[in-house]
């Protein structure tokens, strides 16, 4: 399968004629290749979308929406295969892709058509004059995602993208560009007028940071590592481009004692694992009241030795192969790290034998680490791997503590019977969002994103079309 760029609606290769290999993590066979694009492409897709805009731009919010719409039935009629190709190239359980990846990017593109069409902005009556605000389209847009939940979260972009007026160049992660490539064809069947989506394949330093320095480029929308984001905000910061930044979390699992602890076990083992814990979201750091901290560290372990790691094509795969063979390697360093700073490995840290041709997958047991100070390297940064530290906590204030003691600050998961102390503590933790008895379950109409190195700004509903829009005060004098 060889990939294509699309730009100004037609799929070209790379200028330069260069391309690079795509592999399945669970196998480490080759299963695609893609443009290998470079600052050339990109000023050929932006030439495109800048071209386009203008008429875009002016296209009826209803005729907006209603692209959307057509663009999520052809995601929607495509699903199963959209499916395999997610978990071909991420490594993902197809039980995942199937009920999480790709139903939640058809639903990304009917949400935003909802959204568009009921938006509304303000108007403030004044005895001499009359203010209100009008929303205008920013221009051209860049999309930069990661990937871990590829065709998710680049659909989380464009929909609202595309549903505000602006025409989109999008760079996916060069590690999966399957269902990037299965987009472009939608959205061209969707029959959006060229140049209006354009997606540009390659790496982070060859493709993403043209795009991101690009001066006609007026804002761009990131998910990425926090390394990434930091690189990121340099190069756009002396631009005074619109930045979005989605980054990286080491999230607490908070448990206290009056919590439904077999709920609450089941909850941060579904928080620690999704996805192989390559989710920003994911509950890596799981903290535990003193008085019942074996009951519950000990049904966490048995929980997740209970999980079935396998063949991410087969149905009741839980997890399947992290996202390649160099993530493997960091998280196993991970995994020697918290051995030296005096960690016991409760479950996991190894990996399962699996037979051809799984045998060369980027597969790892889920692994519980106990006995770690809570502020240790291990405990404190981003694994984004299948692996969580339980640490005991005494009081609310100390659980509250090490639930701050991180540079992260995206999301946390609280669980209580005692509604006071779910209030109180979901004020007091650092981090953009929390769930109390629950662990990522999603609005899509609410703010999204993180504080501290998690981030900056919020995605979702109205911040969504807010972020990809300009504001215009305009102001009659009566
Ligand atoms: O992501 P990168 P990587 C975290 C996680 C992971 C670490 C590194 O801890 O181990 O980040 O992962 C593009 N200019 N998360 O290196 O590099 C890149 O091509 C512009 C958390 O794989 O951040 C890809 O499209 N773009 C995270 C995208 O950035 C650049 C999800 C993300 O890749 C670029 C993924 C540059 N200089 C990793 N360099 C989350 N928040 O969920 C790279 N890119």
């Amino acid at each position: 399968m060889a990939l294509a760029n699309l730009i100004d609606g037609a799929f070209v290769p790379a200028r330069s004629g260069r391309s690079l290999p795509d592999y399945d993590p669970a196998t480490g066979l080759q299963v695609a290749t893609l443009p290998d694009s470079g600052a050339a492409d990109i000023d050929a897709a932006v030439a495109a979308a800048l071209r386009a805009q203008p008429s875009w731009a002016a296209v009826a919010i209803e005729e907006r929406a209603t692209f959307l719409e057509r663009i999520a039935d052809g995601l929607a009629a495509a699903a199963s295969a959209l499916a395999r190709l997610e978990t071909l190239d991420t490594g993902k359980p197809i039980d995942l892709s199937s009920t999480l990846d790709v139903p939640r990017a058809v639903r990304n593109f009917r949400f935003f058509a909802g959204q568009v069409r009921h938006d509304r902005t303000d108007a403030h009556h004044g005895s001499d004059s009359l203010n209100y605000t009008l929303r205008t389209p920013i221009g051209v847009v860049g999309l930069i995602t990661p990937w871990n939940l590829p065709l998710y979260l680049l659909s989380w972009k464009v929909a609202p993208a595309l549903a505000m007026g602006n025409c989109v160049v999008a760079k996916p992660s060069e590690l999966t560009p399957l269902t990037a490539a299965a987009l472009c064809e939608v959205v061209t069947a969707a029959g959006l007028p060229k140049g209006v989506f354009n997606l540009v394949h390659g790496t982070g330093p060859a493709a993403g940071e043209p795009l991101v320095a690009h001066p006609q480029v007026r804002a761009i929308s990131f998910t990425g590592g926090t390394a990434t984001g930091a690189r990121v905000a340099t190069t756009a910061a002396p631009l005074f481009k619109k930045l979005s930044l989605e980054l990286g979390g080491k999230n607490p699992t908070l448990i206290f004692a009056d919590a439904d602890l077999p709920a609450a076990a089941a909850g941060a083992v579904r928080a620690a694992f999704l996805n192989q814990g390559q989710v920003c979201l994911c509950g890596s750091r799981i903290l535990i009241e003193r008085s019942v901290y074996e009951q519950v560290r000990d049904a966490i372990v048995t929980d997740t030795k209970a999980l079935v790691v396998g063949d991410p094509m087969q149905q009741g795969t839980q997890l399947g192969a992290l996202i390649s063979p160099d993530h493997l390697a960091k998280v196993q360093g991970y995994l020697a790290l918290a051995r030296q700073e005096g960690g016991a490995i409760l479950c996991g840290g190894d990996r399962p034998s699996l037979p051809p041709p799984l045998a060369g997958g980027a597969f790892l047991r889920p692994t519980v680490i106990d006995g770690l100070p809570p502020t240790c390297r291990t405990a404190t940064e981003e694994i984004f791997g299948p692996v969580a530290t339980v640490h005991p906590f005494a009081t609310d204030q100390e659980a509250i503590e090490i639930a701050n003691g991180v540079r992260y600050g995206l999301s946390a998961s609280v669980w209580t019977s005692n509604l006071a102390r779910a209030h109180r503590v979901s004020a007091a933790v650092h981090t953009g969002m929390v769930w109390v008895n629950t662990w990522l379950l999603r609005d899509l109409r609410v703010p999204f994103g993180g504080v501290k190195d998690s981030g900056l700004g919020r995605e979702g509903g109205p911040h969504s079309l807010e972020f990809f829009s300009d504001t215009r005060n305009i102001c009659i004098k009566l």
